[in-house]
């Protein structure tokens, strides 16, 4: 490959149809706003065109080729999410690095598939407090951004094409699961790294298992991070939904972030919602924001990166 130099695009994802508190579909729009965002050399944004941003207080039911399941706000979820697909996918084509910013984790759903049009055979770093592998029998509140796992690994009955294999999956920071998504995990045995372990000083031994599981032949393709932000520990960053305590540090964050990026085309940064905190706390919050989109953004720019779209082999 011949390295090439990235341009960062956020793509903005305002939407909260995959649980049910409001404040996840305001942040792109906050975001946006910030002076130390605005676009400029080597740096886009986008906001895509989401059909009811709201959150799931109405909890229909939907019906989805004919079967009634579990999940609430189906549709809703799935035609915002392929708005999101053909926009990950055309950053992706440019060459550009996309990092969506929404919205809840149900985005997996679409930036992913957005990705997998591209890189068939990426792989997924998933930052999450929680395993987000539910399905339409398992979940318990019905809430799509805890199934986006589920759905892309083909465990919905009626998913046209599982674009994820288990295989190809590592978890950080998961301490929160339902019975039935711990039995995947270890049914797959999907890598899984806890909070305690995640430490600084142990990136090169979790780099060097990690490259172990994904490219067991020695031949690397690239990754995506998706990183849900309650991974990180409650003490740390609160404005989220559903935040948990024992998490990442947002030291670990970094460290991970430098050791992973460069070898990433993209990622999702999702769940943040600053009505879930007051006064001090919130700008605290948003200052953590700051600090790791701005870290990001360089750390993208600094890259000579190895994956390019163009001349990426189409059938590995
Ligand atoms: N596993 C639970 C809770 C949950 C998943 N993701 C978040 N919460 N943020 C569920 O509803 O699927
Ligand atoms: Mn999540
Ligand atoms: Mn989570």
């Amino acid at each position: 490959f011949s390295a090439i130099k990235r341009h960062a695009h956020i793509l903005g994802y305002p939407f909260a149809g995959g649980q049910g508190r409001q404040g996840p579909e305001l942040s792109p729009g906050w975001l946006f706003e910030q002076p130390w965002i605005q676009p400029r050399d080597g740096l886009t944004l986008e906001m895509i065109d989401v059909s009811n941003p709201s959150s799931n207080i109405t909890p229909d039911k939907s019906i989805v080729h004919g079967h009634r399941f579990g999940q609430k706000n189906w549709n809703n979820v799935l035609h915002s999410c392929q708005k999101l697909e053909e926009a990950t996918e055309s950053t992706l084509l440019k060459d550009h690095f996309p990092i969506v910013f929404g919205g809840d984790h149900s985005q997996g759903i679409g930036s992913i598939n957005g990705l997998k049009n591209v890189y068939p055979d990426a792989r997924v770093l998933w930052v999450d407090a929680h395993i987000d592998a539910n399905t339409p029998l398992s979940t318990p509140s019905g809430n799509v951004h805890g199934c986006p796992v589920g759905y892309l690994s083909g465990l919905f009955p009626y998913v046209k094409k599982p674009v994820l294999s288990l295989k190809h999956l590592i978890y950080f920071g998961i301490r929160s699961w339902e019975p039935e998504e711990k039995q995947l995990v270890d049914d797959n045995q999907i890598p899984w790294f806890r909070s305690e372990d995640c430490l600084v000083e142990r990136m090169d031994e979790i780099k060097a298992s990690v490259e172990a599981h994904m490219f067991p032949d020695g031949v690397k393709v690239p990754y995506w991070i998706s990183f849900d932000i309650d991974g990180v520990d409650y003490h740390e960053f609160q404005s989220t939904g559903t935040p948990e305590s024992l998490g990442l540090t947002i030291k670990f964050m970094l460290k991970f972030l430098e050791v992973f990026l460069p070898e990433s085309v993209g990622m999702d940064f999702t769940e943040v919602n600053f009505l879930m905190s007051q006064g001090e706390q919130t700008e605290k919050d948003k200052e953590t924001i700051k600090f790791l989109l701005e870290y990001i953004i360089d750390k993208i720019h600094q890259q000579d990166f190895k994956y390019n779209h163009s001349n990426y082999p189409k059938n590995q």
